[in-house]
């Protein structure tokens, strides 16, 4: 592919292929509202796809380019609040699901995902969401309110084709939170070593969601979050894991959440770009 081609602003990589021609659909959820520290992450989803027209889109572990497969970048969904914005991206994400694509979310706040296995779940019998994160996002309701990104992962349990949620990389949370922990399926980040992927696969289901939270990786590599976080993953370990998981199961849609860009600092909006066409080369 030319590069010439690669004008187009305000879609992934640039190029836009037609929804009808497309497999992959990039899902923009610009979306900020229960943010507890740095706010931002609504401006998350144009950064990303700024900066995914610097990717090569040739990809050197699969020698592939995966921009093949035919990728469409989606309208950003807009909402004025919480309730709004989970119903209009389950409404949206169902729609296509139904014409058969495989949907990228791309954050926006966490609390957004819910909304995203919601709609996946009902074409499941049952799911385990993975769930790649530096916090457990397990509290029942966060300063009163049930949809906050602290909650996500609380909704998430509630769908009832979810049969566990596997958390990878937490490393920050209070007490409370402590006997709400699935133990058994969560790898905190300090034992991310030694066998840690193929235990984490072990623990996966046959169908698999898989919801990144940005935090999950060390502060040093993604400090454009809300609430970046030290101890984190590093690039090579992500990668490995979500390769790992592709080949040994099926994943039914993927998201990336919780880009808070940096004015000026560029690097974490195109690993952000990257994590989502790496995801593509494992599909
Ligand atoms: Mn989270």
């Amino acid at each position: 592919m030319d590069k010439q081609c690669r004008g187009k602003k305000g879609v992934y990589l640039g190029i836009q292929t037609p929804p009808e021609l497309a497999k992959i659909v990039i899902l923009p959820i610009p979306f900020d509202q229960t943010t507890t520290y740095q706010a931002g992450t609504s401006k998350g989803p144009a950064a990303l796809i700024e900066a995914s027209r610097n990717l090569e889109f040739y990809d050197i572990e699969t020698q592939e380019e995966p921009y093949e497969k035919g990728i469409h970048t989606a309208k950003p969904i807009k909402a004025s609040n919480s309730a709004q914005m989970l119903t209009r991206t389950y409404e949206t994400a169902r729609q296509f699901l139904k014409e058969g694509k495989f949907i990228i979310g791309i954050g926006g706040e966490h609390s957004i995902t819910p909304a995203l296995v919601k709609a996946h779940a009902e074409f499941h019998d049952s799911i385990t969401v993975l769930q790649i994160d530096a916090h457990a996002d397990l509290i029942p309701t966060y300063a009163g309110n049930p949809l906050s990104h602290a909650s996500a992962m609380a909704r998430v349990k509630e769908i009832k084709q979810v049969s566990h949620i596997v958390s990878v990389g937490i490393r920050s949370m209070s007490a409370e939170e402590l006997p709400l922990l699935d133990r058994p399926h969560t790898f905190f980040a300090h034992d991310l070593q030694n066998d840690w992927i193929d235990r984490i696969i072990k623990s996966l289901g046959e169908q698999v969601y898989i919801t990144f939270d940005l935090d999950a990786f060390d502060s040093s590599l993604m400090p454009s979050t809300g609430t970046p976080e030290p101890g984190g993953l590093f690039w090579d370990q992500a990668i490995r894991l979500l390769r790992k998981v592709a080949e040994s199961k099926q994943i039914i849609g993927f998201d990336v959440m919780e880009l808070c860009p940096i004015k000026g600092l560029s690097a974490p909006d195109y690993l952000a770009a990257k994590l989502v066409y790496k995801m593509l080369s494992c599909l």
